[in-house]
């Protein structure tokens, strides 16, 4: 994959949002994310025949916008929606298994530590998310923080692999995160929660000058 779409990534679902979750989407594509993942979560998430065709609606706006639609854990919907890539934790279905179902698509894994980096780099995946690297209040069983630190670590020892940085990420604090290492960065709330998206995704994409 090129690592230039992990810049701005957004990620959303109905519960991230105070106002039309299409709407927030179609603001934030049209202020220039690189790249949206799906993740309906949570005891608002929508279900069933709802659920399937708030995933379409927003297939479509990516499609429109030219930018990756990406759906977090549900092998199921990605295959029947035909998305541009499945994103898994650690505790979703194997890798080797998803990389059978979704040859030329784009495989996203999350990653807390050295061991699970490795074994998502050998076992495939086109990108690894890491962190969170701060406090997040969007993922209620997040793992601890790791800092900045982490994503050096990692970048040290995989000079060229696509890295996205997520958890607790602001305009403040993402020229950090690029500068450590990382090729973008994923968040929810500093977009779902802006009262500017144009200037905030432009304040998220630091141009990287290493
Ligand atoms: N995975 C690790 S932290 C996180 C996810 C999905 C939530 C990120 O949300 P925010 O609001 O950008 O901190
Ligand atoms: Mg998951």
């Amino acid at each position: 994959m090129n690592p230039n779409d992990l810049a701005v990534y957004f990620i959303m679902g109905t519960e991230n949002c105070e106002t039309d979750p299409l709407n927030v989407l179609e603001d934030a594509l049209q202020a220039g994310i690189t790249m949206f993942q799906f993740r309906e979560k949570g005891p608002r998430a929508l279900k069933g025949e709802k659920y399937e065709e708030f995933a379409r609606a927003c297939q479509r706006l990516c499609k429109h916008y030219h930018v990756p639609f990406i759906v977090n854990d549900d092998v199921e919907l990605a295959l029947k929606l035909q998305a541009d890539g499945i994103h898994v934790g650690q505790k979703d279905m194997a890798l080797v298994n998803i990389r059978e179902q979704f040859k030329g698509k784009i495989i996203g894994v999350s990653v807390h530590n050295e061991q699970e980096m490795s074994a998502a780099v050998l076992n495939g995946a086109d990108y690894v998310g890491i962190g969170p690297i701060f406090e997040t209040t969007s993922k209620p069983d997040a793992e601890p923080p790791t800092g900045v630190s982490f994503i050096k670590e990692i970048r040290n020892k995989y000079p060229n692999y696509p890295i996205v940085a997520i958890g607790g990420i602001t305009t403040e604090n993402s020229s950090e995160i690029i500068q450590a290492g990382a090729d973008g960065v994923a968040v929810i709330s500093a977009i779902c929660q802006s009262s500017n998206r144009r200037e905030t995704v432009n304040q998220l994409k630091i141009i990287k000058n290493y």
